[in-house]
């Protein structure tokens, strides 16, 4: 059977004057344990060199630009590509991206252990607002400091371990768009590698959104996708207190049955490792989920009209 023993690096919180070295350096430990613990693949945060900066504003976005990479490997990341090597395992990075023409995404890539970035995707759904928003305690400015991602939701088969295995990716608040979820099972995806922020006090939530449902609505998202696209997911957080400023952690490993096999418990630096046998994608795509049996496509026109 095809296994792969899969990691989740949760990340405690990253201050916002601490520099990528901080948050390089405890990457690296994190691939150490993972390779002790027989991991594979070590999967990191959405953002996960430094705070999560869309909750500070710049008027002037060039104000922005150290909070971006213009390439990988650099000085500062290449200590995580010297580690994949050494401890052969791959790893997902979320970052911001800022391409030579001055294009801003929040990006993530998977790197083999080579250190080939074996597959790229860009956040599509950007949640939050564009304008600082005096009302707010604290800003959410995705939608300034980001652009749409251009690249859809692709999936590759890569090799990863010792097999190949279909990937793709999310961040964030894609986890919570079952199209999303869709695009990728439509190509058979069996792991989803998704890094998120997300803060524990919805600013929006007018009294309905209770504080424990926060994570519930995390969890449900991503088991909900795991199960009805039959795949794994990795959905690994930053957690713990930024800058006054909490993020809920909670970070999961999820079979296609939707369950949980792995569950962060802490808010800080957390390894958590499951053994996923691949072949538990198989039932769901050949039965109740076989889309090209089952799926109705000529009633789901609203989905993609504008
Ligand atoms: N990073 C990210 O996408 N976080 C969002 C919170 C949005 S609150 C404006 C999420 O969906 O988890």
């Amino acid at each position: 059977s095809r296994r792969l023993v899969l990691a989740a690096a949760q990340m405690g919180p990253i201050q916002k004057a601490e520099g990528r070295d901080v948050a390089v350096g405890r990457m690296v430990r994190l691939m150490e344990t993972a390779h002790r613990r027989g991991a594979e693949v070590v999967v990191f945060p959405e953002l996960a060199l430094t705070t999560f900066f869309p909750r500070w504003y710049h008027e002037d976005l060039a104000e922005a630009d150290h909070w971006y990479e213009t390439a990988l490997p650099s000085n500062a990341t290449a200590p995580l590509f010297e580690a994949a090597r050494k401890f052969n395992i791959g790893f997902h990075l979320g970052y911001a991206e800022r391409t030579p023409d001055g294009h801003r995404f929040n990006t993530a890539v998977y790197v083999h252990p080579s250190g080939e970035v074996v597959l790229k995707y860009r956040k599509v759904h950007l949640p939050g607002h564009a304008e600082y928003e005096p009302t707010r305690t604290v800003q959410h400015l995705e939608k300034r400091y980001f652009e749409v991602g251009n690249l859809g939701f692709p999936v590759v088969r890569a090799p990863v371990g010792e097999t190949s295995v279909n990937i793709g990716m999310m961040i964030c608040n894609d986890r919570r768009w079952p199209e999303a979820w869709r695009v990728l099972g439509l190509q058979q995806v069996e792991l989803v590698m998704l890094g998120y922020n997300t803060p524990s006090l919805n600013m929006e939530n007018r009294g309905f959104e209770a504080h424990h449902l926060r994570v519930f609505h995390s969890h449900l998202s991503i088991q909900a996708g795991c199960y009805q696209n039959a795949c794994f997911a990795a959905g690994v957080a930053k957690a713990g207190d930024e800058d006054g400023h909490e993020l809920f952690g909670h970070s999961i490993i999820v079979n296609p049955q939707g369950e949980i096999m792995a569950q962060a418990t802490s808010w800080g630096d957390e390894l958590i490792v499951a053994d996923c046998d691949l072949g538990m994608c198989a039932l769901g795509r050949s039965t109740i989920f076989n889309f090209e049996k089952h799926r109705r496509t000529e009633a789901y026109g609203r989905i993609t009209a504008q």
